[in-house]
């Protein structure tokens, strides 16, 4: 059976972790399966959630398979999470990851490659590596660090900090609260209003966003005229920007001002 179950929901790719009874903890079969789940989304789907069953999202790293790792092994165990979490990362579609329970480790090294996370009120966030006597190996020391600064990271990598769903999201992990059990749903909705927009604006945005934030002033200002340039000259942009023009378009929701006020 995959490890990781795979479907199309509404022209969203869900992609599952299978392994509820070792609480998800990432295999290297089961990184394989992500890796053909992330390959085969990018060819059929505008958008994607990443979500685990079971009572936890991911306890990390399967520590069974690491006991006796060589050097050389670890590396190529590291570089392989990389290469499959870069394609989530900067592949083609935007992803949604829906979290509960445990987020632990390589658990929350995936979660930061996604681009949106949304945790249910009972998720709680970990990075016990130190304790484990290893250190992050899945991109944490570059996402994770991004997503909550550094000086936190080191705290939680050095007492083992369990982190609430509300310090997650003040720690700016988390862009969405639910209430238990309603992550999955609220990162599907999500996912299909990004589905929605034009599929070259999402690539750019999961694309260019990161590298331009990355790079010097003036280097992210040219990068972001090349982009804008490229992405407004398009037959899809003139349609959707002449759709608009001629009131086709729906509106944002914002109230208009002559609403009573409060
Ligand atoms: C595992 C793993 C795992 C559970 N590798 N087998 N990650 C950790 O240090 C987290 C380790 N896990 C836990 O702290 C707990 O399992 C949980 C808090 C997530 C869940 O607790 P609980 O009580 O629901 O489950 P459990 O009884 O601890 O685990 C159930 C089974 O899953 C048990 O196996 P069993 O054969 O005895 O039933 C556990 O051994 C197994 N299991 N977690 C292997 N992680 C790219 S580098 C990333 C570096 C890291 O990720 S370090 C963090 C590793």
């Amino acid at each position: 059976m995959a490890l990781v179950n795979y479907e199309i929901d509404d022209g969203i790719a869900v992609l599952t972790l299978c392994r509820p009874q070792k609480r998800n903890a990432m295999s290297d079969a089961m990184l394989a399966d992500l890796g053909a789940a992330v390959d085969r989304a990018a060819g059929e789907a505008r958008a994607a959630v990443i979500a685990g069953r079971g009572e936890h999202f991911c306890a990390g790293l399967d520590l069974s398979e690491q006991v006796e790792k060589s050097v050389m092994e670890g590396i190529a165990g590291s570089r392989g999470w990389h290469a499959v979490f870069s394609r989530i990362q900067r592949g083609a579609i935007p992803y949604f990851v829906a979290l509960h329970g445990a987020v632990v480790g390589g658990g929350l090294e995936l979660a930061a490659a996604g681009h949106v996370r949304v945790a249910d009120a009972n998720t709680r966030f970990a990075l016990p590596e130190g304790q484990r006597g290893i250190f992050v190996g899945g991109g944490g020391s570059v996402n994770v660090a991004r997503l909550m600064g550094v000086a936190r990271m080191t705290d939680m990598m050095l007492t083992g900090r369990v982190l609430s769903a509300d310090e997650a999201e003040r720690y700016g992990i988390v862009t969405y609260l639910t209430e238990p059990g309603g992550a999955l749903a609220r990162a599907k909705e999500l996912a299909k209003l990004a589905a929605k927009n034009a599929p070259l604006s999402n690539y750019a945005i999961v694309n260019a966003l990161q590298r331009i934030h990355d790079s010097g002033y003036d280097e992210g200002l040219f990068f972001e005229s090349m982009i804008a340039s490229l992405t407004q000259a398009t037959p899809e942009a003139h349609e959707r920007l002449r759709a608009f023009l001629d009131k086709k378009a729906e509106r944002l929701a914002i109230p208009t001002g002559t609403e009573a006020r409060p």
